[in-house]
């Protein structure tokens, strides 16, 4: 599966939806601007609803909106540089790369708390972060109290990579799980700990308030951590991402976002409004369900790919 050509797809479940996007969204403009020369109201409209059901984002539209207008009168090739620069702009730069690898821990050890709603890929993207830093003193802690399974999940996970996890079954407060995995790293020299919590809804207070709780632990025995805290959003969810960005980062600032989910039927426009519209850069992108299925993200490939066809 090539990331780089989530915009392309020409699926039989996109052509039966008049409203959704039969290929790269661009291509679609390039046809609107080369077949009209005077860019009017009726094509700016048909241009936002291209953008709006490539899952763009509202705000992010009306950006781009205004930049074809500014630039039209220059035909679709003066419009394609523009856009061009406008999206490097919009995606913000990843800065994951610099922030952990396999070679570089700036923290040691470096604390990864990952957070999102339920289902988005939590744990299964922990299992796939551990597997890409192998190289590394890795541990997890096992801190969804929430999910009866949730435990064994990730212990399947950690056998697999032979990976430590730490649990216990016995309690139901996260706090009590994040305080001992910590404990045990700092006792282990582990380079990086990563905490998986429980999925929570980002409009439920109580659970919302949680993560505060956490934090508060992981800080009694590291200040400084966690070090990243990694929002995991479902690239299939639409709309809703752009609300669990603004109520998670409202409650804990996200260093970074993990897009998962992207070799289903995402659109995938959402990566561009939601670096836009909350200066939060994608590190990683979610591609499948298994280990190897994660990578990093890279603005200038993903931007090249899409000008690439066009
Ligand atoms: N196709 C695909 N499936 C994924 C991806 N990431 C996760 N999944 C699947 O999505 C489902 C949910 O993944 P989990 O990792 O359990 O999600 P979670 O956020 O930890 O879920 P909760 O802990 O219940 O909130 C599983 O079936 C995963 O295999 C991905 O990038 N692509
Ligand atoms: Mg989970």
């Amino acid at each position: 599966m090539n990331l780089f050509k989530i915009f392309s797809r020409t699926s039989e479940k996109y052509s039966s939806h008049k409203s959704l996007p039969k290929k790269n969204f661009l291509q679609t403009i390039k046809k609107y601007i080369t077949n009209h020369t005077k860019i009017d109201e009726q094509i700016l409209e048909n241009i936002e609803e291209i953008l709006l059901s490539a899952d763009i984002g509202i705000e992010t539209t009306q950006k781009i909106l205004d930049n074809i207008q500014k630039n039209s009168p220059k035909g679709w090739e003066n419009t394609k540089i523009a856009l061009k620069k406008e999206l490097t702009v919009l995606l913000k730069d990843t800065l994951s790369e610099k922030i952990i690898n396999n070679t570089n821990t700036p923290h040691t050890p470096h604390v990864i708390l990952v957070v999102g709603v339920n289902g988005v890929g939590k744990t299964t993207t922990i299992a796939k972060i551990a597997a890409k830093l192998k190289e590394k003193k890795i541990i997890i802690g096992a801190a969804d109290t929430f999910r009866a399974a949730a435990v064994e999940q990730i212990q399947i996970w950690g056998e697999k990579l032979a990976i430590p996890v730490i649990a216990n079954t016995k309690t139901k407060d996260p706090k009590a799980i994040v305080y001992d995995t910590i404990q045990y790293g700092l006792k282990k020299s582990s380079d990086i700990i990563i905490i998986d919590t429980a999925g929570r809804l980002h409009n439920n207070y109580n659970l919302m308030q949680e993560l505060s709780g956490i934090k508060t632990t992981i800080q009694k025995l590291i200040p400084q951590a966690p070090h990243e805290t990694l929002l995991v959003l479902d690239s299939t969810t639409g709309n809703n991402a752009f609300t669990q960005t603004a109520m998670f980062q409202q409650k804990l600032p996200i260093s970074s976002i993990v897009m998962t989910k992207l070799d289903g039927s995402a659109k995938g426009g959402m990566m561009i409004g939601i670096c836009d519209q909350y200066k939060i850069p994608i590190q990683y992108v979610g591609l499948g369900e298994n280990e190897k299925d994660l990578q990093f993200f890279d603005k200038k490939k993903f931007i090249d790919s899409l000008f690439d066809s066009i």
